[in-house]
């Protein structure tokens, strides 16, 4: 409806970095559906595709009101042709055929629920369609070679495709917590991904763990593995040593969007809400006679930064994913810099630029500092 107040023409910058996105999403219903084409075209191989269909949803995430009418939309960036179209016929009819039909193909629907599982890349499940294994039914019974990932993915599959709560979120910090505490003295850990972010639900929990004396988190990662494990805290683990080296492949290197800090990527046994804290008054109705077990599986990341990359880890894990590759690609594009989770290195000084801060690492970067809050492009 074209009616005069009620018609907004929108302005936003072009870089997700650029603008404030908060969660509070107006446009929800066009978001969804680009997202739907984004995740297809990534799950199709082509990455290019997927991003451009990422940077349009987050142009309209950052609207702040819902979009009526496309003449609204004339002048903003990041709409290509294909996203306007797709935004046009659901303005103008409700819904759009190419996302309905994406929505309804066998190969989407198997491409999901095979990268639905923990360890399973687009990669593998692109093979196993074409060996004929379309769901976890086949998967589970023609058995194809699984790896440990894999193995512990299939298992806790409904578990860990049911979102995490900000409530089961702080029930694993408190656990993190006390782990690193008893390892390592003083060293702190912080929330960070989505939780940080503001985000009620997650797909998983991160942590960011670091030591004030510079050197004291070395081989922090596999000491708190070991506090968990004598716990009975983890049902699976993969631990990866810190291979960061300053100038060798530092940000000024091209192979260095990997991360080379000593990480953990784990599956928690997280007891359910009602066995935690109050003892076990409620245990007929949610013991395993009822069909539930007392626990829950829950993905957790663990990442562990020396004090003088903290403010580069922080700014690295806390996402959004689009938000992160926009910052990067303002850096290179506009400031002929290089950003990683570890460092910024100016490639015209040709020197690393420290900060102490991600308000400091905005400010090199010569951007307005946006807060975790607003980072949910
Ligand atoms: P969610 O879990 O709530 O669904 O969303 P999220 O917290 O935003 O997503 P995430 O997949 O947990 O990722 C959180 C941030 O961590 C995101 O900005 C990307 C970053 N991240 C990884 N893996 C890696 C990695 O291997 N290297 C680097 N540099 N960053 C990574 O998830
Ligand atoms: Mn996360
Ligand atoms: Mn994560």
């Amino acid at each position: 409806q074209r009616r005069g107040a009620e018609f907004v023409m929108f302005s936003v910058p072009s870089y997700a970095c650029q603008r404030r996105t908060s969660l509070d999403n107006r446009n929800a219903v066009l978001t969804d559906a680009l997202s739907l084409l984004a995740d297809n075209a990534e799950l199709s191989g082509d990455e290019g595709r997927g991003v451009a269909f990422r940077r349009a949803a987050a142009v309209l995430k950052a609207l702040p009101k819902p979009v009526t009418d496309t003449t609204q939309l004339r002048g903003l960036p990041c709409l290509g042709e294909h996203s306007l179209r797709v935004i046009k016929d659901i303005l103008e009819d409700g819904a759009s055929d190419e996302v309905e039909s994406t929505r309804r193909s066998e190969r989407y629907k198997a491409l999901k629920v095979l990268t639905g599982v923990f360890g399973v890349g687009v990669k593998t499940a692109d093979r196993w369609i074409r060996e004929g294994i379309r769901d976890l039914q086949r998967l589970r019974d023609s058995g194809p070679a699984l790896n440990r990932a894999q193995q512990a993915g299939l298992q806790h599959y409904d578990d860990l495709n049911q979102p995490v709560t900000r409530a089961e979120a702080d029930a694993i910090a408190e656990i993190v917590e006390r782990a690193v505490a008893s390892v390592l003295p003083g060293a702190q850990t912080t929330l960070t991904g989505g939780f940080r972010r503001g985000k009620l639900t997650g797909h998983d929990v991160d942590f960011l763990i670091t030591h004030p004396e510079e050197g004291r988190e070395e081989g922090l990662v596999p000491k708190v593995v070991s506090w968990l494990e004598s716990e009975g805290v983890l049902l699976y683990q993969k631990t990866a040593r810190n291979s960061y080296l300053e100038g060798r492949d530092g940000p000024g290197r091209p192979s260095s969007s990997m991360d080379r800090f000593e990480t953990c990527f784990s599956i928690f046994k997280l007891p359910r809400e009602e066995k935690r804290g109050a003892g076990q008054t409620h245990g007929a109705a949610c013991g395993p006679e009822a069909g539930h077990k007392p626990w829950r599986a829950v993905r957790v990341d663990l990442v562990v930064s020396p004090v003088s990359q903290f403010a580069f880890a922080l700014l690295g894990w806390t996402g959004s994913k689009l938000f992160e590759r926009e910052l990067r690609r303002w850096a290179r594009h506009e400031k002929a810099m290089s950003l990683s989770s570890h460092a910024l290195y100016d490639n015209k000084q040709r020197r690393y630029l420290r900060a102490a801060s991600e308000e400091e690492i905005f400010a090199h970067l010569g951007l307005e500092f946006i807060p975790p809050s607003e980072r949910n492009a």
